[in-house]
């Protein structure tokens, strides 16, 4: 990646001073370029077609990972991948309004989240779904916010996992506050430490609000892991036009570690993501991971790629697919039979048809549903409203509308 410090600078009297600094063109495309690679920096356990490398900083966090853990992770990629496959088609047969995809960000998800405990709390935008499970949450809690039959189901107290966030970066804010909470409490200090992790995308970065949220998080020592799953768009608008550096070394003029790591190598996204959930507990954070990887469909189904993404760069992350490369290392290995494989089938077929059963059968909530949790206390002109509403739909045939 080019940084700026490579970046030429015209003698004075060369150029305006308030350009002296930009990249040119070719700069900015050899970044891109090497960005999209990763970069040096980038942390990897196991390679695009399934070697295990050695890292002597990440390998302690996952040496006591088993090859029946390793399976496990495995098979959490492939359900949650079948999950949002089916929601996909759900939204495209009209069952759903819109659907935001995560193919292709499974191993990022998955390895943060089995990385959690129970009471580590988590503050996810709109795509988390690899998340929400790890958490326990059923894929089919997550449809009513897409068929716009609620704003949430699940207990966010009891699961730990906030509802789903579209405003850009707004989470940030209320993870930092959340986890300065954990702190003033007393929750961090040792190993039996609470942490909070916070999601958002690369594009987010660029929102007043997580930069906020970053300043506030620094000052006050928060146990928040700051987890930015970098798929190198945010919609149309590619990094470069979102930073001038690698995003995880923002979090060094803010005073706290970033790590940028191979977010298609789920075992690496555990190990990283462990140690910054300890330093967490111990009262050592912030953190900033940047999980780099490649969503390999539209950022939600409104949304058309092919204007403005190449194909060969789809082609290329297909290469990298974080299931392929562990289903290709366990199979390398010894590690699972074809017995293995068939049940993830199976179980996966089985998944797919409860999701579909279910979503096709949601009723549609009451009417007046939409009056209630405004106010936490009764409202006059509000129940004036709704009675107003309710009596001008009843005058509908059959009733409600
Ligand atoms: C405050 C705000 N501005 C704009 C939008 C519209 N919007 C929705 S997603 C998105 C791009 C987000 O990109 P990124 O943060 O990289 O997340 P990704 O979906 O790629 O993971 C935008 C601009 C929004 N939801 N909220
Ligand atoms: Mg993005």
């Amino acid at each position: 990646m080019s940084s700026p410090e490579q970046w030429t600078h015209p003698e004075p009297g060369e150029a305006p001073p308030a350009t002296a600094a930009a990249p040119t063109k070719e700069q900015v495309i050899a970044g891109l370029r090497a960005t999209s690679e990763g970069g040096p920096d980038l942390v990897q356990l196991m390679t695009p077609e399934g070697e295990r490398v050695h890292d002597e900083r990440f390998d302690p966090w996952v040496e006591d990972v088993t090859a029946d853990d390793l399976r496990n992770l495995y098979r959490d990629m492939v359900l949650v991948r079948r999950a949002d496959r089916e929601a996909n088609a759900l939204q495209r047969q009209g069952q759903l309004g819109i659907w935001v995809p995560l193919l292709g960000q499974e191993a990022a998800q998955i390895g943060v989240g089995r990385a959690l405990r129970q009471t580590d709390m988590v503050f996810p935008s709109y795509r988390e779904h690899g998340v929400a499970w790890c958490k326990g949450i059923k894929p089919q809690e997550l449809l009513g916010i897409f068929r716009g039959t609620d704003n949430s189901s699940w207990d966010s107290q009891a699961t730990r996992f906030h509802p789903y966030t579209i405003v850009i970066g707004n989470q940030v804010l209320n993870a930092a506050g959340y986890a300065m909470g954990q702190r003033f409490e007393g929750k961090v200090g040792d190993d039996n430490g609470e942490a909070t992790v916070c999601f958002f995308g690369d594009g987010a970065t660029s929102q007043g609000d997580v930069h906020e949220g970053f300043v506030w998080a620094a000052v006050y020592d928060a146990p928040l892991v700051f987890f930015c799953q970098n798929n190198q768009w945010a919609i149309s608008e590619p990094t470069e036009r979102q930073s001038r550096l690698p995003l995880y070394q923002r979090a060094r003029g803010y005073g706290f570690p970033g790590i940028r790591v191979d977010g298609n190598d789920v075992l690496a996204t555990l190990a990283v993501s462990r140690w910054a959930l300890h330093e967490c507990r111990f009262g050592n954070g912030p953190v900033l991971i940047e999980a780099f990887t490649y969503r390999m469909d539209a950022h939600t189904t409104t949304d058309d790629p092919t204007r403005y993404r190449l194909s060969d760069e789809l082609e290329t992350w297909k290469l990298k697919d974080p299931i392929e490369r562990v289903r290709v290392h366990l199979v390398r290995h010894d590690m699972a039979d074809q017995a293995f494989f068939d049940q993830i089938q199976a179980d996966s077929d089985e998944l797919a048809h409860e999701l579909r059963e279910f979503c096709v059968n949601m009723p549609d909530p009451p009417l007046e549903s939409m009056f209630q949790n405004t106010y936490a206390e009764p409202n006059p002109a509000l129940d004036a409203q709704r009675d107003e509403f309710l009596a001008y739909s009843a005058g509908f045939e059959g009733g409600e509308r």
